[in-house]
């Protein structure tokens, strides 16, 4: 049976940002396993009633169905040990920093650089759900949390570790890339497809980080289809 990662979609079906699906795409690109892509929204929890889950990625190989973007990375190790990605024992353990790193400190200063934009690239019909939800979350409205200044300095403060991990080597994982830079991208390939922002310098250490990850694997990051392809759709 063919592998089935079930990923998020904008406003043209090609149009993929999520930074959780990223973060596997990263990973089964890194293990050389080949996948289809089922395009999600947002607002089709049924289509994903099968995994007993309303979030995705969801990854399908074979007979296993994995939820979670961290939990899909600690399944392909188990299941395809060659190219770790996180690792065993204390290596897989010390991994969870990344993702909250990651999830909760550069996703979130992100978040207020890129929320209207993201609101633009999402398709119109999950456009409410995304502002009923995520205003439920911020305590607020989408446009009194948008702030960019705001959200542009605390990216450049939270950017600090890994500015000095990437002065020892040029990926996060060393020589050779790996889990944690996996982690760490998702939330700058979701904020490369929906926006035009310039989160980084080109003086700053994390763009020459970028620029590596994007041609990793093909190009994966740097051909994926970005909102500036479609036409008209960014002001
Ligand atoms: N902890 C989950 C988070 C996944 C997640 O939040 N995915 C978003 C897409 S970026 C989603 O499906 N959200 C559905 C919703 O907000 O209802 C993971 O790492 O996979």
């Amino acid at each position: 049976m063919a592998r089935v990662l079930y990923d998020l979609c904008g406003r043209d079906e090609a149009l993929r940002f999520s930074p959780y699906c990223w973060r596997v795409r990263y990973a089964l690109a890194h293990k050389g396993l080949d996948y289809e892509t089922q395009a999600w929204h947002f607002t089709d929890k049924e289509a994903l009633a099968f995994a007993d889950h309303d979030k995705v990625p969801v990854l399908v190989d074979g007979d296993a169905t994995v939820t979670d973007s961290y939990e899909i990375l600690r399944y392909l190790d188990r299941t395809y040990p060659d190219k770790p990605l996180l690792g065993t024992g204390a290596a897989a353990a010390r991994a969870r920093f990344f993702k909250h790193y990651a999830e909760r400190t550069l996703q979130s200063a992100m978040m207020r650089t890129i929320v209207m934009d993201l609101l633009n690239a999402i398709d119109p019909r999950d456009r409410d759900y995304f502002r009923e939800s995520r205003e439920k979350r911020f305590g607020r409205t989408l446009e009194e949390f948008h702030s960019p200044a705001k959200g542009l300095s605390q990216l450049d403060a939270a950017l600090e570790p890994l500015r000095g991990c990437l002065k020892e080597a040029d990926f996060v994982d060393g020589d050779q890339p790996g889990g944690a830079d996996y982690l760490l991208f998702g939330p700058f390939m979701w904020a490369r497809v929906v926006s035009t922002a310039d989160l980084v310098s080109n003086a700053d250490p994390v763009h020459g980080w970028i620029e590596r990850m994007l041609d990793l694997h093909d190009g994966l990051g740097r051909r994926a289809m970005r909102i500036t392809d479609i036409e008209g759709a960014y002001r």
